[in-house]
């Protein structure tokens, strides 16, 4: 093992070995260790050979990869100069100056965050990220910020790809200094689909900064300015990163009888947010439901009402956004959000590589390198049939999304969750109810947590034979949903107008709901007292020592951080294994190459697997860097 380590080190393999090689190198004599984490990694898809990825419902025997080509770079070359390395010199308010100025579209890309989360159900893995991270930053140092982190990958990361959303964000941080990092934070209710105690959200702002996170996103789900205006102060105060909040874009501003959310809503509170300390404004299009016209309009009046940068988020679910876009442009927005092809479009974010094809020549034009952005598209589309029992099946636009409003990320979970309740052959009125659900709620901002009580309230109704109507006349005899009676009370804030005060007696029966913040009802974290507790029960699964940053997952989600936990102490850290042989286990004869730490290299291949015993175990025998192993699994088929 000693020589395994001294053939497998970086330095010997690059021949840049001096005499004092072995003396300087204490990780070459680690036997101990990366024995445990080789039995470990080996145990791991022991198990997924035999009783499959839990995660993974149904598998194409039939199906071929292709091998994702990582876009050439040179590792030894310095990254170029970026946004990243703009703000440091300049801090927030410079740097959001001088974006206004620009006259330069610029693209923030959502490869890594939205766009996976919203066609592959959020289950893009960390492997695959950082394969292209180091190649994307070198090749595209112009790209305005990436969004990497926040929304539904931090509980996702952790409930189904096992990994800890921190090491995702160093990682990628280590392999791409020099671009602006981006993550969507649902103002008080964190990463998570409640409301949190204000402390806790004011320190998981200060670990993100520190961790590599540069722009915020903050909305709430309500557009509640109350809710977001603690998020906002966190980031000004905080961090030197900076603080662009949403306004959720729902309706159609052109529609002359929408009452509600119209033009007027919209420029107070993009005012609003700009008095509550906002360095830029996004427009939070989650559902795909700006049209080319209104962009027009709303971005012309923005622009009129604020003296902020303003930043358009959509989703291309009915297809027509790139028409968005080229309408905001030439209205003067600052920054538009693009996916790399191979993840766009549909429920996705619009093509990147198209949309700077379709700006080339043009006044307000920013040139890539585009056979370069299209080999990237190419990484991300050979990369994307990894994962493809995470499709949402959608094949091609809809204009039903202007019916159902059902945002881009929450699309591609809804299919599969009314699946699972056994509604597959019933979507359609699942989406149909969603709308009605809306309707009878009084026409809701519908984004990540809000738009998930609609979501739950719709596929209660159709599963229980029940309509909106029932829930009027007959809704005392009615259980609703826990997240629709929670929503009611006032758990995730206040809606536009107030809620629909007879609905509301009828879901909450006897209990009284509040107005003011949720969060104000909470006891603040205890960061001394709890800390302690939480290194008490988990140090000893831990090979280093724990931080805040594990509390934090703990604390936003204790049991699936508990889960991950356990995970983590039987098989390590997973997010080194192929996407591939993690999802799909490995072949006979076929071999992987497993990365444990920088230079620890285990080379596995699946020589065979046994027929069940008596009780039902089952023999993997692997060959692991030329050593026969062999692993007794439970077939638990
Ligand atoms: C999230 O909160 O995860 C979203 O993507 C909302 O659009
Ligand atoms: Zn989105």
């Amino acid at each position: 093992h000693f020589l395994q380590n001294v053939i497998q080190h970086p330095s010997f393999k690059d021949g840049k070995v001096t005499v004092n090689f072995i003396q300087n190198t204490p990780a070459l004599f680690d036997i101990k260790l990366s024995q445990d984490r080789t039995s470990k990694v080996v145990n791991f898809l022991a198990e997924v050979i035999v009783n499959g990825n839990s995660d993974v419902k149904y598998i194409d025997e039939n199906k071929v990869f292709r091998n994702a080509k990582v876009p050439k770079f040179n590792p030894l070359e310095a990254h170029p100069k970026g946004t990243k390395d703009m703000l440091t010199e300049m801090g927030p308010e410079k740097f959001c100056a001088w974006l206004m100025d620009e006259k330069k579209i610029h693209y923030t890309d959502t490869t890594m965050r939205d766009a996976h989360q919203s066609l592959l159900a959020t289950r893009m893995r960390t492997y695959d990220m950082l394969r292209v991270a180091e190649s994307y930053a070198k090749n595209h140092p112009n790209t305005f910020s990436m969004e990497v982190w926040g929304g539904a990958t931090f509980d996702v990361s952790m409930r189904f790809l096992h990994e800890s959303p921190w090491t995702r964000l160093r990682e990628l941080r280590k392999a791409i200094p020099n671009i602006l990092f981006q993550m969507l934070l649902r103002g008080s209710n964190g990463v998570g689909y409640k409301a949190y105690p204000d402390n806790l959200i004011e320190k998981f702002v200060e670990k993100s900064w520190e961790n590599g996170v540069d722009i915020f996103r903050i909305f709430d789900s309500l557009n509640w300015v109350k809710a977001m205006e603690p998020s906002i102060s966190y980031v000004r105060n905080k961090t030197g990163g900076i603080a662009e909040a949403a306004l959720s874009y729902t309706g159609d501003i052109l529609d002359v009888n929408e009452t509600k959310y119209n033009l007027k809503y919209y420029t107070e509170l993009a005012k609003d947010l700009e008095n509550a300390g906002a360095h830029m404004i996004a427009i939070k299009d989650m559902a795909g439901l700006l049209k080319p016209y209104a962009a027009t309009e709303l971005i012309s009046a923005l622009k009129d009402t604020v003296k902020l940068p303003i930043h358009l988020h959509t989703h291309d679910t009915s297809s027509l956004q790139t028409t968005t876009y080229l309408k905001a442009i030439e209205a003067g927005v600052d920054v538009v959000d693009v996916a790399l092809g191979g993840l766009s479009g549909l429920t996705s974010q619009p093509n990147f590589n198209s949309v700077v094809e379709m700006m080339k020549g043009q006044p307000r034009a920013n040139e890539f390198d585009m056979p370069k952005l299209n080999q990237f598209s190419n990484y991300w589309e050979d990369t994307r049939e990894l994962y493809y029992p995470f499709e949402s099946g959608l094949k091609s636009g809809t204009a039903e999304v202007y019916e159902h409003e059902i945002p881009g990320g929450q699309y591609s979970n809804l299919r599969p969750q009314a699946t699972a309740l056994g509604l597959g052959d019933r979507f359609d009125e699942v989406k149909k109810m969603y709308a009605d659900v809306n309707k009878l709620f009084g026409n809701l901002i519908k984004v990540t947590p809000s738009s998930k009580v609609v979501g739950d309230m719709a596929i209660f109704l159709v599963t229980n034979e029940l309509t909106t109507e029932d829930v009027m006349t007959r809704g005392e005899e009615i259980s609703f949903p826990d997240s629709v009676i929670s929503f009611f009370m006032g758990d995730l804030g206040q809606p536009v107008g107030g809620f629909p005060k007879k609905l509301q007696k009828i879901i909450l029966k006897n209990k009284k709901p509040y107005t003011n913040r949720p969060n104000a009802h909470l006891a603040p974290t205890d960061f001394d007292k709890d800390f302690k507790a939480f290194k008490k029960k988990f140090q000893k699964g831990f090979t280093r020592a724990i931080e805040m940053e594990d509390f934090l997952s703990y604390t936003l989600y204790p049991k699936v951080f508990e889960q991950a936990h356990e995970n983590y102490k039987l098989y390590g850290n997973l997010a080194l294994v192929p996407t591939k042989y993690f999802f799909y286990g490995m072949k006979l004869r076929e071999e992987t190459l497993i990365e444990l730490e920088p230079g620890k290299t285990v080379i596995i291949r699946l020589l065979s697997v046994g027929i069940p015993n008596e009780l039902g175990m089952r023999t993997v025998f692997f060959q692991v860097n030329g050593e026969n192993r062999f692993v007794d699994v439970l077939d638990t088929s």
